[in-house]
């Protein structure tokens, strides 16, 4: 119901349907972080993100609150990725037993219940934040 009266909005807009198509765009979303269970082991963070117009690779993902960060894909044996393809109009999920982001040299203080930030760098040179909530080693991942 709601698309019919979108549409029907924007055949009354005029010729050309360029701005009506409902356009992919670039952000990320649900984005946590684990804790590991053992302080000063690396935690996890992980996000779905939703590909654009273009298809762009995701580049880097970083927070103020670790030193370091890497793209890794796997779960046991995991390895590093320098780049993840997010395709136009794509959904790229980073979850549990595949692709995260590993965060090292964590801030001590980071305790979970709390919100960090993090960066997504694309290589066009977009950039975006997106909220993580912090969770405990052995608490559920979010819905
Ligand atoms: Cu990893």
């Amino acid at each position: 119901m709601r698309r019919a009266v979108f549409l029907g909005l924007c055949a009354l807009a005029g010729a050309t349907l360029t701005g009506c198509a409902q356009k992919p765009e670039l952000y990320a979303e649900e984005g946590w972080v684990r804790l590991a269970a053992v302080p000063g082991r690396p935690a996890a963070a992980y996000f779905i993100v939703h590909g654009g117009p273009k298809a762009v690779d995701l580049i880097s993902v970083s927070s103020d609150v670790a030193i370091t960060s890497e793209m890794h894909e796997g779960g046991m044996a995991m390895k590093k990725v320098d780049r993840v393809p997010i395709p136009a109009g794509g959904t790229v999920a980073f979850a549990p037993g595949g692709r995260h982001v590993m965060l090292y040299d964590m801030n001590p203080g980071v305790k979970p219940g709390r919100i960090l930030s993090l960066l997504l760098s694309f290589a066009d040179g977009t950039r975006l934040r997106q909220g993580a909530r912090v969770i405990g080693a052995g608490d559920p991942a979010p819905e």
